[in-house]
Parts: C-alpha cells; structure tokens; sequence
C-alpha cells in the first residue's frame, strides 16, 4: 500500500470584464470555471482596476484570478479552447480593435510547470509578471507561486511592482 500522494497541478485563470455588469460576469465565470475543475475553485476577491493599454476612455475593469484542478484527459490546448467557448457564451465577440471593451476574457496564465511559445498559446502568460490588474488577485490565492521563468514568487513580484496602474479590492 502505498500513502504517496501529490498535489494535482493547478492552472490559473485570469478574469477580465470592462463591458456589461462585470461583477455579475466575473462570479458567474467563476462557476462556470468550477465545473471544469475536479476539485473546489481557489477563487481570488475581485477587483476593479484601471485599464492598460486600452482604446482611450475604456471603462475600469473588474479582474480576478482563479486556479483549477484540470481533468485527466485535459491539457492547456485543450483547456484555451474551453475558455474561448465560456467567453462567448458570455457573449464575447471576435474582436475590431486591441484591447476593446469585453464581457468576459479569460487568460490562461499558467499550467503547473508547462511553458508553451506558440502562436496560439503562450505559457506562463507573456505579461502575467507585470500587471498588477494579474498579480494583486494572484496574490491572494498564490503568494508563494513561482511563476515558470520567475525567480521570485508572486508576492515578491507583486511588493516590487512599478507601474501606475490602480486597483481596488470590491467586496462581496
Ligand atoms: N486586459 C487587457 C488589457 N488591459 N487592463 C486591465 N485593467 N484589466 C484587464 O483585464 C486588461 C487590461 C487585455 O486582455
Ligand atoms: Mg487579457
Ligand atoms: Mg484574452
């Protein structure tokens, strides 16, 4: 018999609303998301935040970071392409313009240890490392996470930040 077990890898999600009721948006992704974890979301606060790198006069956002336990069969290609379908079923579009307002976007921005530098799929998440409106949320779900290619952990990426970006934390 053997008692051996090990933590199930985790991915980590990213949540972003700047068009619509975004906080509705947000916790209904959330449960969307949960069912495609085989065990309970980690669920970060959400948070409003500036907008960088949007079309001048883009709403605030409203931001948070999820990790789920994928399923046996799964991989990060085959999760990207279940988080596009939750995107449009929350009524994403393809889009006109960078960075335009969107119900819902949902970034993938880590796998465990997985590194990906495909067209399609980047891994970790190019930018996650940078943006406060990613690693604020991150943070409360992760602190210690040492993002692949990172030497620090999260919470030390986070107190080291320099960038203008401002955040809120909303309540429940
Ligand atoms: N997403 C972007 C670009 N800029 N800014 C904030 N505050 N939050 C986002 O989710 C966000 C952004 C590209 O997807
Ligand atoms: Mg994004
Ligand atoms: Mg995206």
């Amino acid at each position: 018999m053997s008692l051996v077990t090990s933590a199930p890898t985790l991915a980590f999600v990213a949540l972003g609303s700047n068009l619509g009721d975004s906080r509705a948006i947000l916790l209904k992704a959330m449960d969307r998301l949960a069912q495609l974890s085989t065990t309970p979301l980690l669920r970060s606060s959400l948070w409003q935040s500036t907008p960088v790198d949007c079309p001048p006069g883009s709403p605030l956002f409203v931001n948070a970071v999820v990790a789920l336990a994928p399923g046996g069969g799964e991989t990060p290609e085959t999760l990207l392409l279940k988080l596009r379908s939750v995107e449009s079923e929350f009524g994403r579009e393809p889009k006109k313009i960078l960075n335009e307002p969107r119900p819902l976007d949902l970034d993938l921005i880590a796998w465990g240890n997985e590194t990906r530098s495909s067209p399609t799929l980047a891994l970790p998440h190019p930018r996650a490392h940078l943006r406060r409106f990613v690693l604020q949320p991150l943070a409360e779900i992760a602190p210690g996470l040492v993002l692949p290619g990172q030497s620090r952990t999260v919470d030390e990426l986070l107190a080291e930040l320099n960038s203008d970006e401002r955040l809120e934390r909303l309540g429940a």
